[in-house]
């Protein structure tokens, strides 16, 4: 069988004093931590996107990085060689789960039906090439914001055509996903948004926006489907507002239209911090409401404003992230995709296993760590202590709800100036670096 990366072979865990850039340091897919293997932890995802179809372009030029895969002249050709390409990719990096949007895979027709049929053969490869290698599918989306069909929206555009058109394209998706045994199906709010409300009727969009995920509910239980629906929130970019702006939004709206027992989340570290908030931010926000599911796992860059997509290489971060993750039991149907990209100037196909490697060794040690800091308990000790008023009799009963406005008067009266304490920021922030 044809290769696509001949220069590389089966990668393996070397352990951290190994020197080979290409071997992981960390990740030791059968190592146990807190009774799970790291593998049934982490659930690494490749994105296809990115990896695949993404060649370091820019807004100021085009491609840099040349695939052998992109050269066959007929584009269904390609996109067979392409989907070969990224199999062998993904065996050879040793990940169990895939991602792709249904435009990535395989290239628009001229009609709607003529690009179902595209998608449907390349499904049929998808499916064999799963089958052969073991891979999993964690979870499919809708590219419903490249086209210019979508330039002002898909389920918030002013046309009730252009509605219909994306409603189409995300049943057809969500059918491919359940076809390919999906674990999840996400729901990125590409142009749903606007870039000037003086032509943006925002009530009726966002009522719009409620009904095509009614709409998907409804198709995902005609279809069978038992895979999580994920909304991704993005604050901005491609538009100047999108309306998933952070999970607090996307919790609101959830609420508002009566889908919170549908939906969760599937949280990006650079759009969080787009949005001016941590990754752990927007983690322990959607692990506090039940709504944890899934991440993206990259990271932005401090001095650029927009969603550089960079593959995750700080150890803090994952290791707060996975603290997270962990103490709300870790991920169920969800994992940790890679929706990052080689920089422009990381030519090189072997640059791709060089930038997974990273990003997986960032997170197995932000696992270790994470399990280390839940098994020695200083930092639950802490907080128990710091909240132990709680588990008191006045903390029991303003909690129970037995105590009103007028009692607590009463008890402030009789018992004078709370006594305060120190809130230890640089004691734990030190407590934090033991772990790195
Ligand atoms: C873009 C998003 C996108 C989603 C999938 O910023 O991260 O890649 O993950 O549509
Ligand atoms: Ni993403
Ligand atoms: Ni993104």
């Amino acid at each position: 069988m044809h290769e696509y990366f001949p220069t590389v072979g089966k990668l393996k865990y070397e352990g951290p004093d190994s020197r080979n850039p290409l071997a992981f340091k960390h990740y030791n897919p059968e190592e146990r931590v807190l009774g799970k293997s790291m593998s049934e932890h982490l659930r690494f995802s490749v994105c296809y996107w990115h990896t695949f179809k993404g060649l370091g372009s820019d807004p100021f030029g085009g491609a840099t990085q040349i695939r052998e895969y992109e050269r066959a002249s007929d584009p269904m050709k390609g996109a067979e060689n392409a989907l070969r390409a990224a199999f062998e990719f993904f065996t050879k990096l040793g990940v169990d789960f895939w991602c792709f949007h249904d435009r990535d895979i395989a290239p628009e027709g001229d009609s709607l039906l003529e690009t179902n049929q595209r998608l449907d053969r390349i499904v049929d490869l998808a499916e064999r090439l799963q089958n052969d290698t073991g891979m999993k599918l964690l979870w499919g989306t809708t590219n419903a914001f490249s086209h210019r069909r979508f330039m002002a929206g898909a389920a918030t555009n002013p046309s009730p055509a252009v509605f219909a058109y994306a409603a189409s394209q995300v049943k057809k998706a969500m059918e491919v996903t359940h076809r390919l045994g999906g674990a999840g199906y996400v729901f990125w709010g590409g142009r749903e948004g606007y870039d000037t409300l003086l032509n943006t009727d925002m009530k009726r969009e966002l009522e719009h926006l409620g009904r095509f995920l009614h709409m998907a509910v409804e198709h995902r239980r005609a279809l069978g489907f038992e895979g999580a629906l994920y909304i991704e929130p993005k604050p901005k970019e491609p538009t100047k507002h999108q309306y998933d702006f952070d999970a607090g939004n996307c919790y609101a709206f959830l609420q508002k239209f009566g889908l919170l027992d549908h939906f969760k989340l599937n949280i990006e570290a650079n759009h969080a911090t787009l949005a001016g908030h941590t990754f752990q931010h927007e983690l322990a926000f959607a692990a506090a409401n039940g709504l944890l599911g899934s991440v993206d796992a990259n990271r932005g860059d401090l001095l650029l404003g927009w969603d550089t997509d960079q593959f995750p290489t700080d150890i803090r971060d994952a290791t707060l992230a996975m603290h997270t993750i962990l103490q709300v039991g870790g991920f169920t149907s969800g994992g940790l995709n890679f929706d990052a990209k080689l920089r422009r100037q990381s030519i090189d196909p072997v640059d791709l296993f060089h930038a997974h490697v990273g990003g997986m060794d960032t997170f197995a040690r932000g696992l270790k760590n994470a399990a280390a800091m839940i098994e020695d308990g200083e930092f639950a000790a802490f907080l128990g202590e710091r909240y132990a008023g709680w588990d008191g009799e006045l903390g029991k009963g303003i909690e129970a709800g037995e105590l009103t406005f007028a009692d607590l008067e009463a008890y402030t009266m009789g018992h004078g100036e709370p006594k305060l304490q120190s809130g230890r920021q640089e004691m734990l922030e030190n407590l934090l670096n033991r772990y790195l």
